[in-house]
């Protein structure tokens, strides 16, 4: 299998998450350690009526601008006519493999066409980066479509998304895309 490739924001994730782990440790000790005196209801009752209001104004002034920003940031807008034909790509799902044909297609539009021998599978397609371009369910019985525009040349990993069986983690294929 080849080797995946993480780019920058993953690995800012990572550290976010990191950070942010520690600061949650950091604030469960100190409360730990400070909860041992008593300290009468009412005191309580009261703190605890604030935090859930801020609590409640945080959430809602969060998700407003999450939702009105986030709104400006569809990408729908950016969408293109698709120029000439799609290359058919058959893909078949089985326990536990991925069959390909072809499984090298030049630069431009592909139509995958996908189905499974077996059970459901589904099939994730990731940019030679590995980033996440798509995924379309593997079904017996039926042909599911799906068309992307993969003009980046080099290798695509297919992977299986849906818990398939034993050998699930071990459903993966190579979709090359030549040199222009
Ligand atoms: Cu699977």
């Amino acid at each position: 299998m080849r080797e995946l490739t993480y780019s920058e924001p993953q690995i800012w994730i990572a550290i976010a998450f990191v950070i942010i782990s520690a600061l949650l440790v950091t604030a469960f000790v100190a409360i730990g350690r400070s909860s041992r005196r008593e300290v009468p209801f009412e005191q309580v009752k009261a703190i605890g009526y604030g935090v859930r209001t801020w609590w409640l104004v945080g959430l809602v002034t969060v998700l407003t601008v999450g939702v009105v920003v986030s709104l400006f940031m569809l990408p729908y807008s950016n969408a293109q006519e698709p120029v000439g034909a799609a290359q058919e790509i058959a893909v078949k799902g089985g326990q536990y493999y991925w069959t390909v044909a072809p499984n090298e297609v030049a630069p431009g539009r592909v139509r995958f066409s996908v189905t499974s021998a077996d059970v459901n599978h589904g099939l994730g397609i990731y940019s030679p980066k590995g980033h996440m371009l798509g995924s379309v369910q593997a079904m017996p019985g039926y042909e599911n479509e799906l068309d992307i525009q993969l003009d980046e040349p080099g290798e695509y990993l297919l992977s299986c998304l849906e818990m398939c069986g034993a050998g699930h983690h071990k459903m993966h294929a190579i979709l090359k895309v030549a040199e222009r």
